[in-house]
C-alpha cells in the first residue's frame, strides 16, 4: 500500500499536495522511546481514574499527566498545524483513547459534531477538527487498533453507502495506517474512519489532539481549569483558548500565542 508519510518539522509544498490529495499524513519517530513509555504510563493511568471498561475516549488528561500536556505542542507537529491553519487556532480538544487487547472494529464515521453536523456548512466539508493522533502503542501490522481511513474521502459528495456503515463492511479502498509507536497521523475531519481491530493481548492507547479555528467552542471541557492554566507555559495557555480578543466577533483578530518565544 502507498503511505503518505512526511517527514518532522516545517509544512512542505509536498506535504501541503499530500494533504490536499489524501486529507491525511504520517510523521514516524516524532516521539523519543522515553516520551513513549512516560505518555503510555500516564494513558494508563488516566483510564484507570475514569475507569474504562473496554473501548474508551478520556478528555483533559493534559490538565493532570505533563507527558501528554508535552504533546500539545510537540515541536515535530506543530509546524504542520501552524502550515495547515496559520497561527490563530485552539486546541479543541485532547481525547485519550483506550483500545482495549483483542478488541472489535469501530463504525465508519468522519468526525463532527452531531448538534450541527460540518456536512450542513458546506460541501466539501470544511476542515474544523485538525486531529494529531499521537501512536503509543506499536501498530505495525493490521489487527492492533490500528485506525483505517479512506484517502480522499473527505472531498467526497457522495456518503459511505449506508450498506457498509451499517455491516462495518470493508471497501477496496481503505487504508488500513501501520507505524510504529512514537508515530504521529495527521488526519481533516472530514476523512471517513475507523478503528480496525485489535488482535493482540495488549491495550492499545492513541493520544489525540484536535485542533481547531479559535472561534469553535472546546469540546472536551465547559471551562479550563484554572491550576492547569496557573502552572502551563504561554504558549499551551493560548493553545487552550486564554487571549485577549480586541472585540467580540474577532474583526482586529487577536495577537497571536507566542511561538517562538
Ligand atoms: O481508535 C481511536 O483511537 C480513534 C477513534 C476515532 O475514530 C475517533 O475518535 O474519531
Amino acid at each position: 500500500m502507498l503511505n503518505p508519510v512526511v517527514s518532522a518539522g516545517a509544512y512542505t509544498e509536498l506535504d501541503k499536495f499530500i494533504f490536499e490529495s489524501w486529507g491525511y499524513f504520517i510523521i514516524h519517530d516524532v516521539m523519543s522511546k522515553d516520551e513513549i513509555k512516560q505518555c503510555l504510563e500516564a494513558s494508563v493511568r488516566v483510564h484507570q481514574a475514569a475507569g474504562t471498561p473496554a473501548f474508551g475516549q478520556v478528555g483533559r488528561g493534559y490538565e493532570t499527566e505533563s507527558a501528554l500536556e508535552g504533546l500539545m505542542d510537540h515541536e515535530a507537529i506543530l509546524p504542520k498545524i501552524r502550515g495547515i491553519y496559520g497561527d490563530r487556532f485552539i486546541v479543541q480538544s485532547g481525547w485519550n483513547t483506550k483500545q482495549p487487547a483483542r478488541g472489535v472494529m469501530g463504525g465508519w464515521h468522519q468526525d463532527g459534531s452531531g448538534a450541527y453536523n460540518f456536512n450542513q456548512v458546506s460541501y466539501p466539508v470544511p476542515l474544523l477538527q485538525l486531529r494529531a493522533s499521537f501512536l503509543l502503542t506499536d501498530q505495525t501490522k493490521p489487527g492492533m487498533g490500528n485506525m483505517e481511513l479512506i484517502p480522499g474521502s473527505h472531498r467526497s459528495a457522495a456518503p459511505l453507502p449506508g450498506s457498509i456503515r451499517e455491516k462495518n463492511g470493508d471497501t477496496p479502498i481503505s487504508h488500513v495506517i501501520c507505524a510504529p509507536a512514537g508515530s504521529v497521523l495527521v488526519f481533516h475531519n472530514a476523512v471517513w474512519h475507523r478503528t480496525y481491530e485489535h488482535n493482540e493481548d495488549f491495550d492499545r492507547y492513541t493520544m489525540h489532539y484536535i485542533y481547531s479555528p479559535p472561534w469553535m467552542k472546546p469540546s472536551d471541557r465547559f471551562e479550563n481549569n484554572s491550576e492547569f492554566m496557573q502552572r502551563t507555559t504561554p504558549l499551551r495557555r493560548a493553545l487552550m483558548g486564554d487571549y485577549a480578543r480586541p472585540e467580540a466577533p474577532f474583526a482586529g483578530g487577536y495577537t497571536v500565542p507566542p511561538f517562538d518565544s
